[in-house]
């Protein structure tokens, strides 16, 4: 990869003087590059195993950022490169570049529940910012992507075939999932009777995919908008919630010490509900509490579908460590749902809090 050539493409005029590799994402190679001008700069080489279409993904992210920028909403804006696309292709590879936003900086994990409560502001207000964006306009950058039941299926499927022959190693973690089956389908269910309304989403809202200032840890911008397409909020709230939840152990191979929090759950809840209760239905409100088991649920499924079909997907260190991700998010899930009845409690107590506040606003006037 000549990545010299790649920034020249981006921009011809201006030299290259180093980079270095950057970020924690499984699926894309990222570089942080500085020119002649020490301006900074990310690259990033996109994973077409992942992402099929590489016009429809930059095309839906041009049209987030540049629905954000039309409402003078800080975000990343991706660099044309001189064939006039927003990608260049570079021996088979895709490559996309933009602007560093200075001063910023990503967690791993929350820096205490002010982080928790900035990340849930910010998606929140994502949720809200993107809700009259044309939806049509965005397509499926990994069709299914949240589609619960199918990753299911697929994991059936892989399990099938074996091909990697570790089918022997899972049978404990296969026969736990199949227990919770009837939970699977809770979100999809919504979407497809209407109770649950399709938004355009994040679908990704790791805490590492959230930018802060540097100094104030305030909230910048929201990052890695690959897999920005039409989904529900509830899987935006149960994935912010289960990479909280993980911080930054989602590699951890001790297990049982990866479980859900109610104080995070609650900080990211009342902070979250302020931003999008107006819009919330009544169906998304009462599976609140069941969108962290669903998403860490469905990740264990991602996690062991790959490490059996040979670790082909995620990116991994070693050859166990799809299978230590699962186990740590199921050892998550499984915490969740045994305690569900304390996250539905906290979900009532915000609702009704969140009521009782709007009430006494509407007495004032
Ligand atoms: C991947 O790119 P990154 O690391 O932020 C994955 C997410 C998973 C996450 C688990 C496109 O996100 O869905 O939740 O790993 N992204 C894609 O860490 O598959
Ligand atoms: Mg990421």
């Amino acid at each position: 990869m000549d990545l010299i050539k790649i920034f020249n493409e981006f921009l011809p005029k201006e030299d290259f003087v180093a980079y270095k590799r950057f970020g924690n994402g499984h699926i894309n190679s990222t570089f942080l590059v500085i020119s002649a001008k020490f301006d900074t700069y990310v690259i990033q080489k996109i994973n077409h195993y992942a992402f099929k279409d590489i016009d429809l993904l930059m095309n839906n992210i041009c049209e987030v950022t540049n629905h954000l920028k039309s409402k003078n909403i800080e975000s990343i804006q991706m660099l044309k490169a001189t064939n006039g696309k927003y990608y260049v292709e570079e021996q088979g590879e895709f490559y996309r570049m933009y602007r560093f936003m200075d001063y910023t900086m990503t967690f791993e994990k929350p820096e205490g529940l002010k982080t928790v409560r900035n990340a849930a502001e910010a998606f929140g207000r994502f949720h809200k910012n993107l809700s009259d964006l044309d939806a049509s306009k965005l397509g499926e950058t990994i069709p299914h992507f949240h589609d619960t039941p199918k990753r299911y299926r697929d994991l059936l499927e892989a399990a099938k075939e074996d091909k990697a022959g570790r089918l022997k190693n899972v049978s404990k973690e296969m026969a736990k999932i199949k227990e919770y089956s009837d939970k699977f389908s809770l979100i999809t269910d919504g979407l497809a009777s209407g109770e649950v309304k399709l938004h355009i989403t994040h679908n990704d809202p790791k805490i590492n995919n959230a930018l802060f200032d540097e100094n104030s840890r305030e909230f910048r911008s929201i990052i890695d908008l690959d897999t920005v397409m039409p989904g529900s909020v509830l899987y935006d709230f149960g994935d912010a919630l289960r990479s909280l939840f993980t911080g930054d152990k989602e590699d951890s191979l001790d297990y049982k010490s990866v479980v859900g929090d109610l104080e995070i759950y609650q900080a990211y809840l009342e902070s979250y509900y302020k931003e999008t209760s107006s819009f919330l239905t009544k169906r998304e409100k009462e599976l609140l509490p069941y969108a962290p088991f669903v998403l860490a649920i469905e990740l264990v499924m991602r996690f062991l579908e790959d490490y059996l079909r040979g670790d082909v997907y995620f990116g991994t260190n070693y050859p166990e460590h799809n299978l230590d991700r699962a186990r740590t998010q199921l050892n998550l899930a499984t915490s969740i749902i045994e305690n569900i009845a304390d996250y539905q409690k906290i979900t009532d107590k915000v609702i009704k809090d969140n009521n009782l506040w709007l009430l006494k606003m509407l007495k004032l006037f």
